[in-house]
């Protein structure tokens, strides 16, 4: 018997008992931090249930225009947004949010607040729900400069001032991934015990891939590199084998399979949509971060995407994020177009 394995699979490291031990790094920690992620983690918990519930709800008829009581049923990322707003606000450690499902930033009561700011995209890929496919919740963390008087510029700052960033994925199991800025971490929620455990320690991005992923369709309306990028992974020049595509069109699906099997995600900009279509403040600048953090490049075409600075919190940008000799290649095509 194999006393040592066993030994591991009985000392289990849950979400909260890794970020308490990382706290002990920063003896000024007040463990604020760890509060506001019991919160985040409530969410995608619930999120995590009422997706894979929805798919039954649907067969027993209860998520039509109105649900068994009569009243109307909200749509899940509605509700998705709404329980993470109140569990965010709830958490007395925030100031500021933006969410993807509200035009406005919300700014949190004097009397419930707390330093932190988080931008989030309650439920990305929501147009994949009805058919089962991967979907998740997409967060980024920043710290307000003057915790009375939280401004909109706050908010507005560039990718490489996230303190943390992460997602949870809905997919066959519900993962969460984090960072905190120093590597990148994956919990696989356990539903017998309601825990999110450590299963994907120290994730690295593979240097180089095997995988392209991108919207071709929008290939008539690209640029001369993102064309010439994507024609060379179907037909390679220097001797390698072409490389294999992959697409989802839920984000969180598609950079989970990049960080883990290397390759590269692409969203360009395209002749119809000059800044591309991924929002900057909670899908492009958290993937971005986690990218980095696991060894990887996030870039727009013409910058690092975490040196950008939002002029407005639902801006969007191009993003070309994955392993770092992937990200490379792509950099020198727009290097020698310019
Ligand atoms: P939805 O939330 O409308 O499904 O959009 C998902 C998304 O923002 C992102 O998760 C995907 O990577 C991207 O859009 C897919 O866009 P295309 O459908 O244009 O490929």
């Amino acid at each position: 018997m194999d006393h040592e394995a066993d030994a591991h699979r009985t000392d289990l490291m849950t979400i909260t008992r890794h970020v308490l031990n990382e706290q002990t790094k920063y003896p000024e920690s007040r463990g604020d931090f760890t509060i506001l992620l019991s919160h985040i983690v409530l969410g995608c918990k619930f999120v995590c249930s009422s997706v894979s519930k929805a798919g039954l709800a649907k067969l027993l008829g209860l998520a039509g225009e109105t649900n068994i009581q009569g009243e109307e049923q909200k749509k899940l990322d509605v509700l998705s947004n709404e329980v993470f707003v109140k569990a965010l606000i709830s958490s007395g450690r925030t100031c500021i949010l933006v969410s993807e499902e509200d035009e406005e930033a919300i700014f949190v009561d004097p009397s419930k607040r707390g330093r932190y700011i988080v931008v989030f995209d309650p439920l990305d890929g929501s147009s994949n729900i009805d058919c089962g496919v991967s979907i998740g919740t997409i967060f980024g963390i920043y710290l307000v400069k003057d915790e009375e008087n939280p401004t909109i510029d706050d908010v507005l700052q560039a990718g490489k001032n996230l303190v943390a960033a992460g997602y949870c994925m809905y997919g066959s199991s519900c993962t969460l991934v984090l960072s905190t800025g120093s590597g990148v971490n994956g919990f696989t929620l356990d539903p017998s015990l309601g825990e999110f455990i450590l299963t994907h320690p120290n994730i690295k991005v593979p240097k180089k891939g095997k995988i392209y992923s991108v919207n071709e369709g929008n290939a008539k309306n690209w640029d001369e590199p993102t064309t010439k990028f994507v024609e060379k992974c179907k037909f390679p020049t220097d001797g390698s084998p072409p490389r294999s595509l992959r697409y989802i069109g839920s984000m969180v699906a598609d950079v989970h399979r990049t960080l883990l099997y290397g390759g590269i995600f692409l969203y360009p900009a395209d002749k119809k949509s000059p800044n591309g279509k991924l929002r900057l403040l909670y899908e492009v600048f958290p993937m971005s971060y986690l990218m980095e953090q696991a060894g990887g490049q996030a870039f727009t075409g013409k910058q690092r995407a975490l040196d950008l600075v939002p002029g407005k919190i639902h801006e969007r940008s191009p993003v070309f994020l994955g392993s770092y000799d992937d990200v490379e290649e792509i950099k020198a095509l727009y290097a020698a177009a310019n």
